[in-house]
């Protein structure tokens, strides 16, 4: 069993389907081993996208992400990385497949419902980012 993380972002926090979310991934297969609701701040928005930060959309991207609550989350299955990356679908909903979480609940390629990690390092980090040693006890 691996691990990823999932944030389900302000766009879709608003709209009211973070349940819907959760179930989604849930009947997708995977274990939730982690969760809460919480704000980011400039700081903490700016940092966690800091590999983006030379990029045209880096300053939109802090500022969606800071806009309203968000839920991270640790997700377990086998394969959890990819798996994830497939059950979300591509980052813009017109390029999405049909039944992927941002299909079904993304706004656009800037609000577009759910973040998921894109390798087994930048999960590791972003678990570390979120959860505390506490928090993290049922993950690995
Ligand atoms: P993804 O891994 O699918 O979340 O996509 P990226 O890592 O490429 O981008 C991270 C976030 O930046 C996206 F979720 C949304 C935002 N973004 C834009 O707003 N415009 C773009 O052209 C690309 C990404």
């Amino acid at each position: 069993m691996s691990h990823t993380l999932a944030i389900i972002k302000p766009d879709a926090v608003a709209s009211g389907h973070a349940g819907k979310i959760l179930a989604h991934l849930e009947d997708a297969g995977f274990t939730v081993r982690a969760l809460r609701m919480t704000r980011l701040d400039q700081t903490q928005a700016g940092a966690f996208y800091e590999v983006h930060r030379d990029r045209p959309f880096y300053g939109e991207l802090v500022e969606f992400m800071t806009s309203g609550p968000v839920v991270p989350m640790v997700l377990e299955a086998e394969n959890a990385v990819p798996k994830l990356r497939e059950v979300i679908g591509a980052t813009d909903p017109a390029e999405a497949a049909e039944g992927t979480v941002r299909k079904l609940y993304a706004e656009s390629k800037g609000r577009n419902a759910i973040h998921a990690s894109d390798s087994d390092e930048n999960a590791a980090q972003e678990i570390s980012f979120f959860f505390s040693r506490h928090e993290r006890l049922g993950v690995g």
